[in-house]
């Protein structure tokens, strides 16, 4: 499990590599590492800003087709820890057998995994919280999950458009929601923030 050998693009990731894809629960690693696992409505840009993080290009597999993550991905970061990118929910062409098969998995992994430190939900700034976003907050907070709520693609709204598009959106978060994280994965935006929050001990 080497380092990249890239220089350090970032105070707190210095290495980053795949480990597994997990299509079924039995096949979770059992390493025991913490894992930080990033959640989000399908095409919110959950595999981009992980390779943002990494300083990646193409690590993780990115389409602008929804639905294109269809496993658990796991990450190795900083050689001690997982990050774990989730296939997205909401995306209304997928079959129901498709369907069916996120809520097993997610959710199976979701409720069962000792090692979550925490949950990194991903929303696009653009858009108002939907239900369904709702409901996953609603849902990892009831399991006493730690939830970072990040609002990503800021590139696409213009700074003056920015505080009223973060007042719509606070107000449809759930009140357990105190914090959310402005990020663009196009432009690195907000990343740094984010990572001293997710990683708080990092060097
Ligand atoms: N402008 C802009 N586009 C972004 C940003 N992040 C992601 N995208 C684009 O959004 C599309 C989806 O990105 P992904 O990272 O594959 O999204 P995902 O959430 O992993 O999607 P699924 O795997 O389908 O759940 C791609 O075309 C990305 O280039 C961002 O910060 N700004
Ligand atoms: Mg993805």
């Amino acid at each position: 499990m080497g380092d990249n050998q890239r220089p350090a693009s970032h105070p707190a990731v210095y290495s980053s590599e795949f480990h597994t894809s997990v299509f079924e629960l039995d096949n979770l690693p059992d390493a025991g590492l913490p894992e930080i696992a990033f959640a989000g409505r399908s095409n919110v840009g959950k595999s981009s800003l992980m390779n943002r993080i990494f300083n990646r290009r193409n690590l993780v597999k990115v389409s602008s087709r929804p639905g294109y993550t269809q496993s658990l991905n796991f990450f190795i970061v900083n050689s001690g820890i997982y990050f774990v990118d989730l296939p997205g929910y909401g995306f209304a062409r997928a079959p129901k057998h498709v369907i069916r098969k996120w809520h097993r998995l997610v959710e199976g992994y979701l409720e069962n995994s000792r090692n979550l430190t925490g949950v990194v939900c991903i929303l696009d700034i653009r858009r108002r919280p939907d239900p369904m976003d709702i409901d996953l907050l609603n849902y990892l907070h009831a399991i006493g999950h730690t939830i970072w709520v990040v609002l990503n693609k800021a590139d696409k709204i213009s700074q003056p458009r920015r505080k009223a598009r973060l007042k719509e959106i606070r107000q449809a978060l759930p009140p357990f929601v105190s914090t959310t994280f402005t990020v663009s994965a196009r432009t690195g935006e907000g990343i740094i923030p984010l990572l001293n929050a997710i990683l708080p001990e990092a060097d």
